[in-house]
């Protein structure tokens, strides 16, 4: 049977089920990867799950998000980490080496592998031709604790490719703009998206990653790139030739849908406040005054655009108004570029150059200021995330970005006065992983914690009835940097529940901790459509639940927040009829009973508005491991009570 990627991979890995759309299947991980902010509360999950040793092939620890020390709290996470790693069995890739996923791709990404990673962008990985899903840290801790992973089989869509790539002023970022535009940020839930066509060759392997990276905005599972010649040469610049095997969909393979796209046909685009899908041409916004521009992130980190970048920057100077920022996204770019002299340029036009992290996309440091706009070659641009309530930001490619750090105002690339070079892939990359700490054998390390460390709190085992007051009543494309914001101020305190929980909602409604902390009966939250869309931090599942959570209605979810709420034994509700999302206010109290019988069976769920005396139906669309873990009260229990 003629097979595309997504079924090769997949039926090389599956452990139980059958890989037709939307049934239940357990597969197989190879790799498995976490970063500091959701790292922390993963290996303490991982040790409260009691294994001694991680049972994946690869396990790697990141630090990357959590950089800025300007107290005890992050330090001591990266030493806890470090330990932890050490005990567990990881690699650790200490502060400094790189953002998690540009790192990983460099020196951990395979053809035809499965890994998981505790952050939503675990798809840049796609980009070598291996599936890379983002899930919670609980996830990934049963995972490496010997688990497989879980999932409902997506639909898989081919994105077919014609044309070429191949102009200075365009890059990835405007291919995976375009589909943005296209498809939304609900375009892709419950999707792999599988890329392919002749169009594919104009691209190299940190093209691809930056289309996979952002495949994340549409929604998608993941996406995924033939492993071609291309990809060869990527891996043997990288001196993993041998990682190298060739993949590629057969002829005829199926598909629930194909999408066509032509690359010579392509504009320079830049998404607009406050979506990742508000796609405009740069053309129609030519004019608008920029205050700060961001160059890096793991969307756009590659030695490429880093090099280009530099040579657009070469004895030219950055506008008296514009903050330029830069972070390569990996030391190894890094260390390339500042060998090569391209720093020195950089420096020279005026750039102020950041360590490898994430800094900026996160809110960690370079806020901008007040009603300022921002330009960044970054993957998000939701409300408040910069750490700036009312600042404006705009997503574009990095040509884009740096040219109109240096004219002060948005203009296409085209239009401008300035020459872009095009930069080949480098036949060698700089290969110095002394920054990589490879796991210990046989040593039983002491794992060390610091005082703002705490303990992964348990819900108590649902009951069979709910009598719970509409705290939060939200609208569509709820983030959850809505629900459990970021910022310098408040991941610090990711391995620190109860501190945290008192951000929850914060940037959206100031007193949401304090009233749902009053409430009796506990919690529950109304949404929209997509609720919970965005990253991956289990925070936004596991705060809320602290602070009383016990179900979320919406008439959809986005799909790791879902699983998530699932793993922390909270009921994710759907309206059967979407238009009774009226029928609810902030301050109703809604009754359901006969819960425990109505997952057991998949019944409907018939919620009671008291305040008006009026019933509406839910559904949970369960399978059989999700009934079981709200059961439990969520996947740690679960976990402990199967060993
Ligand atoms: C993000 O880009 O929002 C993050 C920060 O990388 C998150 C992970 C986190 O919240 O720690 C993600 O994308 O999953
Ligand atoms: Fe870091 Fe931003 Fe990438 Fe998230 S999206 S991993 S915060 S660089």
């Amino acid at each position: 049977m003629a097979m595309n990627l997504v079924e090769k991979i997949f039926s090389r890995h599956l452990l139980v089920g059958e890989l037709k759309e939307g049934s239940p299947i357990s597969l197989s991980v190879d790799q498995v990867y976490t970063q500091d902010a959701t790292g922390t509360m993963t290996w303490l999950e991982f040790e409260a799950i009691g294994i001694d040793k991680v049972q994946v092939p690869l396990a790697v620890s990141y630090v990357d998000h959590n950089m800025l020390q300007t107290n005890f709290m992050n330090a001591d996470d990266h030493l806890f980490l470090q330990t932890s790693a050490q005990r567990f069995g990881a690699y650790f890739s200490r502060p400094g080496n790189g953002i998690c996923h540009q790192v990983h791709l460099e020196r951990f990404a395979s053809p035809g592998k499965i890994a998981l990673g505790t952050d939503s962008h675990t798809p840049t990985q796609g980009g070598v031709g291996m599936i890379a899903i983002g899930v919670g840290g609980l996830e990934a801790a049963t995972v490496m604790a010997g688990a497989g992973f879980e999932i409902n089989m997506p639909k898989v869509v081919k994105v077919n490719f014609k044309g070429s790539l191949r102009k200075p002023y365009l890059t990835a970022m405007d291919v995976i703009l375009t589909l943005l535009k296209m498809l939304t940020v609900k375009g892709g839930v419950g999707k792999i998206i599988e890329y392919g066509g002749d169009g594919v060759k104009s691209l190299n392997v940190t093209d691809r990653a930056t289309i996979t990276n952002m495949g994340a905005e549409l929604g998608a599972t993941t996406s995924i790139f033939p492993s071609d010649e291309v990809t060869r040469q990527f891996l043997k610049a990288q001196g993993r030739e041998s990682d190298w095997i060739e993949l590629s969909a057969d002829e005829g393979a199926s598909y629930s849908e194909i999408i066509h796209l032509d690359l010579d046909n392509l504009e320079s685009m830049l998404a607009c406040p406050h979506s990742p899908d508000n796609v405009k041409t740069i053309k129609e916004l030519a004019g608008t005054k920029v205050h700060q521009v961001c160059i890096g992130s793991c969307t756009n980190s590659s030695y490429q655009a880093m090099k280009t970048v530099a040579l657009i920057l070469k004895g030219k100077t950055v506008s008296p108004n514009v903050n330029l920022m830069i972070n390569p996204g990996s030391r190894q770019v890094y260390e390339m570029l500042a060998r090569e002299g391209l720093i020195s340029e950089m420096i020279s036009a005026g750039a102020r150059i950041l360590e490898s992290s994430c800094g900026p996309c996160i809110g960690m440091g370079a806020s901008p200021g007040s009603g300022q706009v921002s330009v960044r070659s970054f993957n998000r641009n939701f409300k408040g995330r910069s750490g700036t309530k009312d600042a404006d930001v705009y997503l574009t490619n990095p040509v884009a970005c740096v040219i109109m750090a240096i004219k002060g105002e948005m203009i296409d690339p085209r239009d401008s006065d300035i020459e872009i070079p095009l930069i080949e892939n480098p036949d060698t990359f700089l290969i110095n992983d002394s920054m990589l700490i490879p796991p210990t054998k046989n040593v039983k390390v002491e794992i060390i914690r610091g005082p703002n460390i705490k303990e992964v709190p348990i819900k108590e085992p649902i009951k069979d009835e709910l009598l719970s007051e509409v705290i939060l009543k939200t609208g569509d494309n709820i983030t959850t940097d809505d629900i459990m914001p970021a910022g310098s101020q408040i991941l610090p305190l990711r391995s620190n529940v109860p501190a945290i929980s008192e951000y929850v909602f914060k940037n959206i409604d100031e007193t949401f901790a304090k009233r749902a902390k009053e409430a009796k009966g506990g919690v529950i939250v109304v949404g929209g459509e997509n609720y919970g869309q965005g990253s991956s931090r289990e925070h936004a599942a596991l705060a809320p639940m602290y602070l009383g959570l016990q179900a979320v209605i919406a008439k959809s979810f986005a799909r790791i927040h879902r699983a998530n709420l699932i793993n922390f034994g909270i009921l994710p509700l759907i309206f059967k009829n979407p238009h009774d999302y009226e029928k609810i206010n902030q301050g109703d109290t809604i009754k359901i009973s006969n819960l425990i019988n109505s997952i057991k069976t998949n019944q409907l769920f018939i919620a009671e508005i008291l305040s008006k005396g009026i019933k509406i139906e839910l559904t949970g669309n369960l399978n059989e491991r999700e009934k079981d873990l709200i059961l439990k009260g969520g996947l740690l229990p679960y976990t402990r009570l199967k060993r």
